[in-house]
């Protein structure tokens, strides 16, 4: 059966856990923890990296949340990661832009306002503003795809949601104004609702 370690503090592993439930693979999940686990022997053979989340599907192992998700789509041949080229395309291109744009951005603003204080680390003014101003300036666009289309890359549930809603995890806690852009809410708050985010919530 296929193994998902992670933690579901992590916006990353909820991401595989997500995709897990929607294509309807069963999992056994690991939960791994951010101090004692991550730099273990044991769990440095499965990801060197020591970073959550990795899978073992029967012995195939892989690190990676992006790599995962479209590893467990295509094995399942799911819908939410499309065959079709150009479609394809088109989910690749907003899963990159929410991970390199929108995510590196919220990273910046939760890194300085949840966890350096948290972490009694020195809280970084200048990035924290760059990660407001970066935002100010992307999550217009996926603002703007969102009023165009019932989901991100069109009107199909896609990976590219899951994987933007998942960059969006901390935004809540690192205080990130979402509301003033309607469609972007409107997408988000449905899919707060759906089954597969309700039961990696619950668990
Ligand atoms: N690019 C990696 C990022 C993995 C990552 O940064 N994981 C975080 C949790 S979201 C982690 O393990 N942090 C603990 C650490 O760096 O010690 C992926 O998408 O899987």
């Amino acid at each position: 059966m296929l193994k998902i370690y992670g933690n579901r503090q992590s916006g990353n592993c909820n991401k595989v856990e997500y995709t897990a439930i929607l294509v309807g693979v069963s999992y056994d999940y690991q939960v791994l923890d951010f101090q004692k686990d991550l730099k273990t022997q044991w769990y440095l053979n499965i990801n060197p990296v020591g970073k959550m989340p990795a899978i073992d599907d029967d012995g195939f192992i892989l690190f990676e949340s992006g790599a995962i998700c479209k590893y467990i789509c295509d094995k399942k041949s799911s819908s939410l990661y499309p065959k079709e080229l150009k479609q394809r395309a088109l989910v690749d291109q907003w899963i990159d832009f929410s991970i390199n744009h929108v995510g590196v951005s919220i990273s910046k603003v939760a890194f300085n306002r949840i966890f350096a204080p948290m972490f009694g680390m020195p809280v970084d003014e200048n990035s924290l503003k760059e990660g407001l101003q970066w935002l100010e300036r992307y999550l217009p666009i996926v603002d703007t795809q969102l009023g165009k289309s019932i989901f991100l890359a069109g009107n199909e549930l896609s990976l590219a949601d899951i994987t933007l809603l998942s960059v969006l995890e901390y935004s809540d806690k690192a205080k990130v104004e979402l509301s003033s852009y309607k469609s972007l809410t409107a997408w988000r708050n449905k899919l707060l609702l759906m089954d597969f985010y309700k039961k990696v919530h619950s668990a």
